[in-house]
């Protein structure tokens, strides 16, 4: 019984690879071009479907508020580096955690750097 916790545990924690996000290229903090760090790299977000709700998202499992959150395509804070982790990513705004949309795949993607996805966050 007890091992069967631990090792529900041990997944949960352990076994995801996906651990979080940051946002690079902004002049503040709460905006950025958003990174996700899988399989211990980071890489970026194609903006393929990349909208309000998506950000919403992101900028909630970040601590910041969502209240006008805002998703910029086309690498609007610069291109990044590193794998393309996420694509067509489709968020109904309530995910707690952005790898709770719907996407591609991990990975899995049509797209280049040059339209990695950012968001402006409402601040702290
Ligand atoms: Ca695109
Ligand atoms: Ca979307
Ligand atoms: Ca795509």
């Amino acid at each position: 019984m007890i091992w069967t916790l631990v090792l529900k545990y041990y997944f949960q924690y352990f076994s995801d690879p996906y651990t979080s996000l940051r946002l690079v290229g902004g002049s503040q903090t709460w905006k950025g071009r958003v990174e996700v760090y899988y399989n211990s790299q980071w890489g970026t977000v194609c903006d393929d479907g990349w909208d309000v709700d998506d950000a919403a998202v992101v900028c909630r499992q970040m601590g910041y508020i969502t209240v006008a959150a805002e998703g910029l395509t086309s690498a609007h804070f610069g291109e990044g580096s590193g794998p393309i982790w996420l694509d067509n990513v489709e968020c109904n705004g309530s995910e707690s955690d952005l790898a709770e949309c719907d996407h591609y795949g991990w990975g899995d993607h049509n797209c280049d750097h040059e339209e990695d996805a950012s968001v402006v966050c409402n601040g702290k």
